[in-house]
């Protein structure tokens, strides 16, 4: 196949890792804004590169010219969680769209494969706007920890390198260091909740410090210097006391003289 068809082939593929990159990460925005715990903590995307689709086809024994039906992860998005009970929340979430429909689902958390492989598949159909129309095609999904992520990242350079005959002793190594991991995951889930709340608390300062900043930062155009060092000496108080409900009536009561402000100028 000439080298123009392949970037023919594959350039709606990019179209759509980029926008479901775009997508996925919307997400974790739109938790950081409303104060909450996002289950997604990283997104990772990739076109399979041609070498690989190759290497795919022949493995598979898969002819060519079915290649987009048979290669079901030319577009590749891989969400990574901190725990494993986020997985189950961000297939939840995926279900719940409407811009991409399952095809199938491989859970290799509940059933490992014999490596230690650990890992959640959902292959769906998603549709891209190109120049020449709509096109509804394939993407995999992969859901992991960042733990399952380590042990996946580390085993596929080995694989490359051995290609499939990973000598015995190492397979052993990595199949210990699987069952580690698993141990670690689930010493993580017990702590989930502590770890959640830690980090709601966390980002609910930073959005409420961000708030105040700015509104400070709007004062300095319509206020008197003399009342924004006021304000500031006592933001800096109330923010080194450290207390969150303190800082909360802090922003309220700026908001009451922002609002005044705004009201004085469309009198
Ligand atoms: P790459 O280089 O990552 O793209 P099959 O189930 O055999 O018909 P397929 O498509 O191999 O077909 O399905 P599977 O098993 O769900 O694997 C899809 C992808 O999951 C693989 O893509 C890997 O990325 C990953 N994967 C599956 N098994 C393992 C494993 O044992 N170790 C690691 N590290 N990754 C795995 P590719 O195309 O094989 O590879």
């Amino acid at each position: 196949m000439d080298i123009q068809l392949w970037r023919e082939i594959l350039d709606p593929y990019q179209l759509a890792v980029d926008e479901l990159l775009v997508k996925f990460n919307h997400i974790i925005t739109e938790h950081k804004n409303a104060g909450l715990y996002c289950p997604i903590e990283q997104v990772k995307g990739r076109v399979k590169s041609i070498s690989s689709i190759l290497e795919k086809l022949q493995r598979k024994n898969q002819n060519i010219n079915e290649l987009e039906e048979k290669i079901e992860d030319i577009a590749g998005i891989r969400i990574l969680c901190q725990f494993v009970e986020d997985i189950d929340k961000v297939v939840t979430l995926i279900r719940n769209r409407n811009d991409m429909e399952i095809k199938s689902i491989k859970d290799y958390i509940a059933n490992a494969k014999d490596s230690g492989y650990r890992s959640y598949h959902m292959i769906v159909y998603y549709e891209v706007n190109t120049i020449h129309g709509v096109k509804r095609l394939q993407a995999e999904i992969q859901i992991r920890t960042l733990a399952m992520d380590f042990w996946a990242t580390v085993e596929h350079s080995l694989q490359y390198k051995y290609k499939q005959n990973i000598p015995d002793d190492i397979r052993e190594r990595l199949s210990s260091a699987a069952n580690a991991l698993l141990v670690l995951d689930e010493e993580m889930s017990s702590v989930r909740d502590e770890i959640m709340d830690a980090q709601e608390s966390y980002q609910a300062k930073e959005t409420l410090v961000a708030d105040i900043l700015t509104n400070i930062q709007n004062l300095y155009k319509v206020a008197n210097k003399r009342e924004i060092v006021k304000i500031q000496d006592e933001f800096y108080k109330v923010y080194q006391a450290g207390d969150f409900d303190e800082l909360c009536h802090f922003s309220k009561q700026l908001d009451i003289i922002s609002e005044g402000y705004r009201a004085q100028s469309i009198s």
